[in-house]
């Protein structure tokens, strides 16, 4: 947001190129030196370029400085801000406090405690250590590496010692991607998912230390991953956020309603908890993760395919998506252990993801809406990405049979 003591015009430069889409916003290649008279959000700045005035997205350019030694580059990663918000207790709470997600891996460990007798593992990101502390608790393993980078290790420690885990539980602060162990794991567990799956993009540090760390046969756990989808009606959420200026007091504030759908529908709204009689037709898995296989350049760009047979009549307004995880058994014989954060399972923190679309339509049980997704990793800011979603709504009615396409491209956050 605008903050007070800034004095435009600003220079910027920018970090990667830009199209922009024609009509207000502003293209931009790599490296070009941007004004920017005003910023209206904080996403979105009213820029200049060569005499030509448009909006440029904030995520693709960083402060210009008046000279060219300034190279003071802001970290892709944010790991200061990233590593800063899990040195304090609010999300160890909040995912502690979880218990789809937390007994999930406790019972991956119970079910699995027999082959894990003497093995070597690695728990990448372990937080406050509470699966390291399963483990120890309830499975014979040799060593558990409980990797942390933020300051919240320093405390970890203080919990295995504090558990007498001590002897198997060896608490290492540090990136992932810089420790040193004495040897390979065996295991290698983390609870890296986030935001539609993908947000954050822990996943990277896990597959890095995948190639380095984990043994040839070696376990990973989750072993695979889902992003899911369904198309559905979400009535409150647009009347709360639309209806509301069509006759508030009596009076008509419909002019507001562009900027409302702008402002409320531009980004996915996360923390949504989708009603099961809202979802329009079966969910589907829309772009499945190997873990075993998955390479770090394959999270540059996902893509997915849909087709949903609609199978209540109702207003469509946009697609909501979770995701699950399966940990794959290392007893002969042993079944699966699934975390569905979905909403036919009890609801996690990370609850369910709503993508409006701008204009809702009726369908009727029979149509389909068929199209693609794709998950476009941010190239600057590497731990945000685009949701792209198109689709295609057949309508099957007896007298016409008609199609209506819609597009849209959701920031997650940049
Ligand atoms: N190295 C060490 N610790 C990490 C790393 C890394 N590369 N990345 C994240 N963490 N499921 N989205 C830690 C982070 O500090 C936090 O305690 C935990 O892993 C995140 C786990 C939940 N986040 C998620």
């Amino acid at each position: 947001m605008q903050s007070e003591d800034e004095e435009f015009p600003i220079e910027v430069i920018a970090l990667s190129d830009f199209t922009g889409n024609g009509s207000d916003q502003l293209a931009f290649a790599n490296g070009d030196r941007l004004l920017v008279h005003a910023k209206p959000s904080s996403d979105w700045w009213w820029a200049e370029l060569s005499g030509v005035i448009g909006y440029i997205p904030a995520s693709h350019v960083c402060p210009g400085g008046a000279t060219e030694e300034d190279t003071s580059m802001p970290d892709p990663w944010q790991d200061e801000e990233y590593f800063d918000s899990y040195g304090t207790l609010k999300l160890h709470l909040e995912m502690l406090a979880d218990r789809s997600r937390t007994e999930a891996y406790r019972q991956v460990i119970i079910s699995n405690s027999a082959s894990l007798k003497d093995k070597v593992m690695m728990d990448l990101g372990c937080g406050t250590g509470i699966i390291s502390l399963f483990c120890a608790q309830l499975a014979q393993p040799s060593m558990v590496y409980a990797v942390e980078a933020s300051s919240m290790a320093e405390y970890t420690k203080k919990l295995v010692k504090q558990n007498n885990c001590e002897e198997v539980v060896s608490v290492l602060q540090g990136r992932a991607e810089e420790i040193e162990l004495p040897g390979q794991v065996d295991v290698l567990v983390s609870e890296w998912m986030g935001n539609c799956l993908l947000f954050e993009f822990m996943v990277e540090s896990v597959l890095l230390a995948r190639d380095r760390w984990l043994k040839e046969g070696g376990v990973m756990w989750p072993s695979s991953a889902a992003l899911t989808l369904v198309p559905c009606q979400a009535d409150s959420y647009f009347s709360e956020k639309m209806h509301f200026w069509e006759r508030p007091y009596g009076l008509d504030f419909t002019p507001l309603q562009s900027l409302a759908q702008q402002e409320f529908f531009t980004k996915p709204k996360f923390s949504y908890l989708i009603d099961p009689t809202d979802c329009l037709s079966t969910p589907c898995d829309v772009i499945q993760l190997d873990m075993y296989t998955l390479q770090v350049k394959d999270l540059e760009e996902m893509h997915g395919h849909f087709q949903f047979w609609i199978d209540r009549s109702g207003t469509f307004h946009g697609f909501t998506a979770w995701f699950n995880v399966d940990f794959k058994s290392m007893e002969p014989g042993g079944t699966a252990v699934q975390l569905d954060t979905g909403p036919h399972s009890e609801p996690t923190h990370w609850k369910q993801t709503l993508f409006m679309s701008d204009r809702p339509v009726s369908v009727h049980e029979g149509d389909s809406i068929s199209g693609s997704i794709v998950l476009h990793r941010n190239p600057v800011w590497r731990r945000h990405m685009t949701v792209s979603l198109h689709w295609n709504i057949n309508s099957s009615s007896k007298d016409a049979s008609s199609c209506q396409a819609g597009t849209k491209s959701f920031p997650m956050w940049r």
